[in-house]
């Protein structure tokens, strides 16, 4: 192989909260100087919601650069592919006149989400709750499952479409584990084995032709000058390794899973991208040091999670909201080496009086200025705010820095000096072009 062209600069796009950042729009707007999109971890429990020309779209396991003409779209190995979900998502964007299946590319490794991992995953928080353990807050997708049965080395594989044989019989092993736990701990049903064999075939005539050789097509665009994005999904602070563990995903959602999760070298991911949301949410269950009260009237919580519009795009469930944490930030562009990081969202802190920033933590009569790992300590946290004044006017679909109210610059500056990365974007509008660029 030859070796890449130097002018091809790879961009990898990363949540640094518990996602929901608004990398979906980053993305879409990065896209105008991509060849190519690649999806490289989770699944369609990702919700990114464009917003082209006042239309609005929500993706879930398609590259956001699907919204773009002409731009390839991969999904990468350490993507889990639920088929039936794809082959829905892909209709959807077709009814709404776009090109899909002569853009979009799968990797023939990805495992594969089925039904009873869907169940399993239902049944177990089911089981968490009534046993007074508590929900994780999953979106029900059968996401973790999946991802379990890949590391166990038992997954049934995009590849194994291609042998219905061998799926066959992969699958009434695999099926007859799951439904062992369904009937048995799980205190659910079994699962039939033909409804699946049936609808994973007919899905495997409509997916086959959409395979390929992801990580040598990435290598491709590199060789021919083209840059490629790599999407992420979720956030870091939901991350398998580095996340509130146990109340995280089943994936690594760093910027380091980009070359592993898509089969390029980590020499290949040349600017990571942090997108950073000005205030904080988080959906589902799990420590969250800043939150503040998010479903009172008259609240600051309120104001952000009715002017944020802080709802999961996958599951309608309402995000929790709460102040910008820069000491968690501080953690997020260490361990994804974060180049610059996007501050999306700002205009929602537009008409507040005063904005929090959280510098560090009262632990154990200890001042920290870092994330702890361990989630209990993390419940433990006592926030240490910096409080700056508000601004008047808004930052709504500002393109310009210096067009942007001084207190907002002077919140901006500071966060970026207290966590020692540079802002390089900033986002100020759902639509493409409410977008601050400073470098
Ligand atoms: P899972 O389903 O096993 O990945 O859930 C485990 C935890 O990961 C969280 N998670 C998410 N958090 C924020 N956004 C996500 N995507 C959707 C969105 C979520 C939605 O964009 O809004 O619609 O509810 C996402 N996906 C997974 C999840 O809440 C659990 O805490
Ligand atoms: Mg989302």
């Amino acid at each position: 192989m030859q070796s890449n062209n130097v002018s091809a600069r790879n961009v990898v796009v990363v949540g640094t909260q518990w996602g929901d950042e608004g990398k979906g729009k980053v993305v879409d707007w990065l896209t105008d100087h991509a060849a190519a999109v690649v999806r490289f971890q989770g699944g369609h429990n990702a919700g990114h919601t464009l917003v082209i020309n006042g239309k609005k779209t929500a993706l879930q396991l398609i590259p956001s650069g699907i919204m773009r003409e002409g731009v390839a779209c991969y999904i990468g190995n350490g993507v889990v592919v639920d088929p039936v979900h794809l082959l829905s998502e892909i209709k959807r964007l077709e009814d709404a006149g776009l090109d899909v299946r002569s853009r979009l590319f799968i990797s023939e490794s990805c495992p594969l989400i089925l039904p009873f991992h869907v169940e399993v995953d239902k049944a177990r928080e089911a089981l968490r709750e009534s046993s007074g353990s508590g929900k994780i807050g999953t979106t029900g997708k059968g996401i973790g499952p999946a991802y379990e049965d890949k590391v166990a080395r038992r997954a049934l594989r995009v590849q194994d479409l291609k042998h219905p044989d061998r799926f066959a019989k992969k699958l009434r092993e695999l099926l007859e584990l799951h439904n062992f736990a369904l009937q048995g701990y799980l205190k659910s049903e079994a699962l039939a084995f033909e409804p699946i064999y049936e609808q994973a075939m007919a899905a495997a005539q409509q997916i086959l032709p959409m395979l390929a050789d992801v990580g040598v097509k990435i290598h491709g665009h590199n060789v021919a000058g083209c840059s490629v994005l790599f999407e992420g999904a979720q956030g870091t602070l939901l991350d398998i390794d580095h996340g509130t563990y146990p109340y995280v995903t089943s994936s690594n959602c760093v910027a380091g899973n980009a070359a592993a999760g898509s089969g390029v070298g980590p020499d290949k991911l040349h600017y990571i991208l942090g997108i950073t949301k000005a205030y904080t949410t988080r959906v589902g269950s799990g420590p969250f040091p800043t939150e503040l009260e998010w479903d009172k009237e008259g609240t600051v919580g309120y104001h952000l999670s009715t002017v944020g519009q802080e709802r999961g795009t996958v599951t309608g469930r309402a995000r929790r909201c709460g102040w910008l944490d820069a000491a968690a930030l501080k953690r997020s562009v260490l361990i994804n080496g974060v180049s610059g990081l996007c501050i999306t969202k700002l205009d929602v802190l537009d008409g507040l009086k005063e904005i929090n920033v959280c510098v560090g933590y009262m632990l154990n009569g200890e001042r920290i200025d870092i994330l702890p790992l361990d989630a209990d300590e993390i419940v433990a946290c006592q926030p240490i705010y910096e409080t700056f004044p508000g601004w008047e006017g808004t930052t709504f679909g500002v393109t310009d820095w210096n067009a942007l109210p001084e207190n907002a610059r002077a919140y901006l500056k500071r966060v970026e000096s207290f966590i020692g990365a540079p802002i390089d974007m900033v986002s100020t509008g759902p639509d493409r072009d409410h977008t601050i660029l400073l470098r």
